[in-house]
C-alpha cells in the first residue's frame, strides 16, 4: 500500500516558489514567460491543495533581461561565452532568494527560465544543506566549461561552474558561484544529446551518467535508484532535483528550447518525482526549460505547461492513489 510521502526536511510543508524568468542563457526568447504561465496554470493553488503553505518570490522582477538581451549581446560575452553578465547578475539574484528559503526551512521550488537558473538555486540549496546531492534530469548534461561550450550558450554549463571545472577561465561575473558540488554527488538521468567535450568531462570526472539506453535496458524504477544510490548511497543525505523538462520527450513536452527525439514518456518522467518525493528527502527543486513561444498550436503549450506543473505537484507529494 502506498502511503502519501512524508518530507523529513519540511515537517511544516511550506515551499517557497522562486520565479526566475530568465532567457539570457540561451538564445530563444519565450522561455522567460515560463514562471507566468506555470503561475496561470494554479501551480500555487495546486500545491496549496496537496497541504503546502506557499510563497512567492520574485528576485527578477522589475529586471528587463530578455528585452536586454539583444543589445547587451554587442558587448557583454567574454571569448565564446554569452552573456556572461548578464547571467551572473541573474543567478546571483536567484542564488540569494533560494539561500533564504532554504535557511527559512522552506522548500525552494524555482521555476524558469532556462536552465542556467540553476547556477543560483543549486548554489542556494548547497549553502543550506552543504551534503546534499543533486539529480540533474536532462536530454543534456550542461556540464559545458567556457573553453569546451560550441555554443557559448550558458545554459548548457550550469554544472561546470558548481563543480568548479574550467576555473581559470570562469567569466569574472560568475566568480561568486561556490564550488558546491562534488563529482560524487550529482548523477544524471535522461541524456541523450551529449557533445563528446562532455562525455569526456563526465568520464574523466567519474560522474553518475544514465541515458535513455539505461531507461530502456533497466527501466525507469531501477535507473531512479541506481543514481541515487551513486549520489546517496548511505540513503540519508538531502536530495535535490534539477528537471529539465527536455527531458522529457517532445511529444508530451513540444514547447522547449532545444527538443531532442527518444526521451522519457510523460509517466517515466513523473515517476522520477514520485519517487524522488517517496524517499522523503527532497530539500529543493527546479522545473526549467518551459517555453510557450515556442509551440506550434495552443495545445503544445497545454501539454507542457501541465507537464510543469504535474512535475512539480509530483515532487511535492501528489500521489494517484
Ligand atoms: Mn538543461
Amino acid at each position: 500500500m502506498l502511503t502519501e510521502p512524508s518530507y523529513e526536511f519540511f515537517k511544516s510543508k511550506k515551499t517557497t516558489l522562486v520565479l526566475a524568468p530568465f532567457s539570457g542563457g540561451q538564445g530563444h526568447s519565450g522561455v522567460e514567460d515560463g514562471p507566468k504561465y506555470l503561475m496561470r496554470h494554479g501551480i500555487k493553488e495546486q500545491l496549496e491543495q496537496i497541504g503546502w503553505d506557499v510563497k512567492v518570490e520574485e528576485p527578477l522582477h522589475g529586471k528587463e533581461y530578455e528585452a536586454n538581451k539583444k543589445a547587451a549581446a554587442a558587448y557583454d560575452f567574454q571569448g565564446k561565452v554569452k552573456l556572461p553578465n548578464m547571467v551572473g547578475e541573474a543567478t546571483q539574484l536567484v542564488y540569494e532568494s533560494v539561500k533564504r528559503a532554504a535557511h527559512n526551512n522552506e522548500l525552494p521550488v524555482t521555476l524558469g527560465g532556462d536552465h542556467s537558473i540553476a547556477i543560483g538555486s543549486v548554489a542556494g540549496t548547497f549553502d543550506r544543506y552543504p551534503d546534499a546531492c543533486l539529480l540533474w534530469i536532462d536530454a543534456h548534461a550542461d556540464i559545458n566549461t567556457p573553453t569546451t561550450t560550441g555554443s557559448g550558450n550558458l545554459h548548457g554549463c550550469p554544472v561546470s561552474f558548481l563543480l568548479g571545472l574550467d576555473s581559470e577561465n570562469t567569466p569574472d561575473a560568475l566568480r561568486w558561484v561556490p564550488k558546491c558540488l562534488k563529482p560524487s554527488r550529482i548523477a544524471y538521468v535522461g541524456l541523450r544529446d551529449v557533445d563528446e567535450g562532455e562525455k569526456k568531462l563526465l568520464r574523466d570526472n567519474g560522474i553518475a551518467a544514465f541515458s535513455m539506453y539505461h531507461v530502456d535496458r533497466f527501466g525507469i524504477n531501477k535507473v531512479i535508484e541506481m543514481a541515487l544510490e551513486a549520489i546517496n548511497p548511505s540513503g540519508t543525505a538531502p536530495v535535490m532535483l534539477s528537471y529539465d523538462v527536455d527531458a522529457i520527450d517532445p511529444l508530451f513536452v513540444p514547447a522547449t528550447g532545444t527538443p531532442v527525439r527518444g526521451g522519457l514518456t510523460l509517466r517515466e518522467g513523473l515517476f522520477i518525482a514520485e519517487r524522488v518525493a517517496e524517499t522523503g528527502k527532497l530539500v529543493a527543486l527546479d522545473v526549467v526549460e518551459c517555453n510557450p513561444d515556442l509551440a506550434s498550436k495552443e495545445l503544445h503549450v497545454v501539454d507542457t505547461i501541465s507537464t510543469g506543473c504535474a512535475i512539480v505537484r509530483c515532487a511535492l507529494g501528489e500521489t494517484l492513489t
